[in-house]
């Protein structure tokens, strides 16, 4: 990684967290669990030139996806990872090194990471995928793609019916791909019929969020004859081996999702054939160094990836779209328009998906979306400030 690209660094003015509910259009419901409510967390920097950097760290309200919550990524932030840094240098990489000593927290750090990125990037004028592109040993800032390839994941419906409602609903928007919310009991009657309505040609996944037990191998071999990009994390968050049990079972790639949190797990899930497919969600694995890392991982190897999410507001997503956009993602990921999930978003203008299965990735430097701050400060309900 080069560090010369930040310049010159501006001392830090302000430092704020704030607490935005976000009230889901429709609960969002998956193998781990239905979630109804769900907050973000924003960091706020402005430096002395008033250069602004934003963050957003998109927790559950609970522990049931990943041991982080909404509580405990606010008590992280306030007590350890802000003040670790800002004692040190205001550039991300600096950053990164400062609060590295923090133990997992993945999502604490990755906000407060994610925050001085876009604050470089809004100091430096360069938008923050030709950053992101300058620091991947493996990208090259000129084959930044100007659009990337967008799926939904879709959240489990009551019915099948109901299932090929919202599919065909989102086949006329234009989708690239769409990933399926699948646990036992709704796997492959559901994978039948929606691979039926779009075709032998569209792309398709699952992701089973840790709710299969090794002894279910013979439905998900079951799923092989419907040729899927990949199964994302059908076994227990920590269980590597099991992962290796299953995929050399089965023909489709196993995609790991809560498994890989950091650079070194996936290194050990891939060598060990855990994974063949590798959902980087850059909230998850600690922000986008650790992210960076990973892409050039996966890339060296011939692993394919593609960009997840966490149901981000525009602000996160935006960071998502600049790390979906280096040339080595394969596959289009999880970046669905925040109007998918909430009534109104965080940034204004915010993105649609357009009619080619794409959106455009911000060129802007900063978040590259106007944040709304008027919205976001009648929407906080509670307010950290550092100094
Ligand atoms: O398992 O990929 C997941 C959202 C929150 C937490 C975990 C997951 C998801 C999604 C939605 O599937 C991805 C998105 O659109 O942000
Ligand atoms: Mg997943």
């Amino acid at each position: 990684m080069r560090t010369d690209l930040f310049g010159e660094p501006v001392p830090i003015a302000t430092a704020e967290l704030l607490h935005v509910p976000m009230a889901l259009l429709e609960p969002f419901v998956t193998g781990f669990g239905t979630s109804s409510s769900r907050a973000a967390l924003l960091v706020h920097l402005v430096d002395e030139e008033g250069h602004e950097g934003w963050g957003e760290i998109a927790p559950f309200d609970h522990p049931f996806y990943l041991p982080e919550t909404t509580s405990t990524t606010w008590s992280v932030v306030t007590e350890w990872a802000l003040p670790l840094a800002l004692g040190v240098e205001p550039t991300p990489l600096v950053v990164a090194h400062a609060i590295s000593p923090i133990r997992g927290n993945n999502f604490a750090r990755s906000g407060v990471e994610s925050a001085y990125w876009v604050l470089a990037s809004h100091r430096t004028g360069r938008s923050l995928a030709s950053l992101f592109a300058s620091h991947a040993s493996s990208a090259d800032a000129s084959e930044v793609r100007p659009r990337v390839r967008v799926g939904e994941s879709v959240s489990i419906h009551e019915t099948i019916e109901e299932t090929l409602a919202h599919v065909a609903k989102r086949r006329a928007e234009g989708y690239s791909r769409i990933k399926l919310k699948i646990r036992p009991g709704f796997d492959v009657e559901v994978v039948a019929a929606v691979r039926a309505l779009l075709g032998p040609d569209a792309l398709l996944q699952v992701d089973a969020n840790s709710s299969y037990r090794r002894e279910d191998v013979a439905v998900l071999q079951a799923l092989d004859r419907f040729d899927l990009l990949c199964i994302e994390q059908p076994l227990d968050w920590d269980d590597i081996e099991g992962h290796i049990e299953i995929q050399a079972a089965l023909s489709t790639p196993i995609c790991l999702d809560e498994c890989l949190r950091s650079v070194a797990m996936t290194d050990e899930a891939i060598r060990r054939g855990a994974a063949r497919n590798v959902n980087l969600k850059p909230a998850r694995v600690g922000g986008p160094s650790a992210s960076l890392a990973i892409y050039d991982l996966c890339n060296t190897r011939g692993v394919d990836l593609w960009c997840g999410g966490m149901l981000e507001s525009g602000i996160g997503r935006a960071l998502n779209l600049a790390m979906a956009s280096l040339p080595g993602f394969t596959q289009p990921g999880d970046l669905a328009p925040p109007s998918t999930h909430y009534a109104s978003d965080l940034v204004e203008p915010s993105y649609e998906l357009d009619p080619d299965g794409t959106v455009l990735v911000p060129s802007e430097p900063g978040v590259g979306f106007p944040v709304n701050r008027d919205r976001i400060d009648d929407a906080t309900i509670r307010r950290f400030v550092a100094r």
